[in-house]
């Protein structure tokens, strides 16, 4: 088991609002990725986000929240994402939740388990996009949000984030040029071994979601693609 963060290459994020079968979440959780991350947008309960962290503590796996709603956060996790929306046009999903997060929870936060990630939203069809009222960055944008990440924020993750749909290897490829301690994740539309391998090039780490539930099959491959000598 590696908790060490920026040794990642390889993650599957779980939507607790989709159904899994036990053998299905077996084979994800000892298919060798590096962590299995609990998040989602519509639909997060405090029950469905247990349940699903009780079945994933059957495995030897670290295992993620990623917080979306301040009212579904447990204990028992071994690290806490918590999104700033870098390309969000409200400071509320800059800051402002955050900052609420800390009045309420201050005393009782672990910081070595948590994290900030700095995201960037390039899917306008994609619910967090939509949520957070994000506006749609050029490459320059993208490639400064970046910059922006890692030397004035001095974040440990910049997330781009294309959830639902592929995005573009030649700006993963200039963004990956721009980090050099911030660990770069990229998610989105990944649903073929080739297409892992090819984002894997230029981020450190790959975020397998929405096919897990379209396609199990081609989405656990993904995972071999990425991590050839080591499955
Ligand atoms: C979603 O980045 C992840 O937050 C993964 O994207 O669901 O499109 O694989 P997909």
């Amino acid at each position: 088991m590696n908790y060490k963060i920026n040794e990642w290459e390889h993650v599957f994020k779980l939507d607790p609002a989709k159904e899994m079968t036990d053998e299905q979440l077996e084979l994800l959780c000892e298919s060798g990725t590096d962590a299995i991350i609990i998040g989602g947008t519509d639909g997060i309960t405090l029950d469905n986000i247990l349940d699903l962290l009780y079945r994933v503590r059957r495995y030897a796996i670290p295992c993620v929240l990623e917080i979306s709603e301040l009212d579904a956060i447990s204990p028992g996790f071994d690290y806490y994402f918590i999104p700033m929306v870098l390309n969000s046009t409200e400071k509320k999903w800059l800051m402002d939740i955050q900052h609420e997060a800390i009045k309420e929870y201050k005393e009782m936060m672990n910081w070595d388990e948590i994290m900030m990630e700095g995201y960037c939203i390039l899917n306008p069809e994609a619910k967090a996009y939509q949520k957070t009222n994000c506006s749609l960055p050029d490459e320059e944008d993208v490639i400064s949000y970046a910059f922006m990440a890692e030397h004035i924020f001095h974040l440990p993750i910049f997330y781009l984030e294309y959830s639902g749909s592929y995005g573009d290897p030649q700006l993963v490829d200039k963004v990956s040029r721009e980090l050099e301690e911030t660990t770069f994740f990229y998610g989105g539309g990944i649903t073929t071994a080739k297409q892992a391998q090819e984002m894997k090039q230029y981020a450190d780490v790959i975020v397998v979601g929405n096919s897990i539930y379209s396609n199990f099959k081609a989405a656990l491959q993904t995972v071999a693609a990425v991590k050839k000598d080591k499955t």
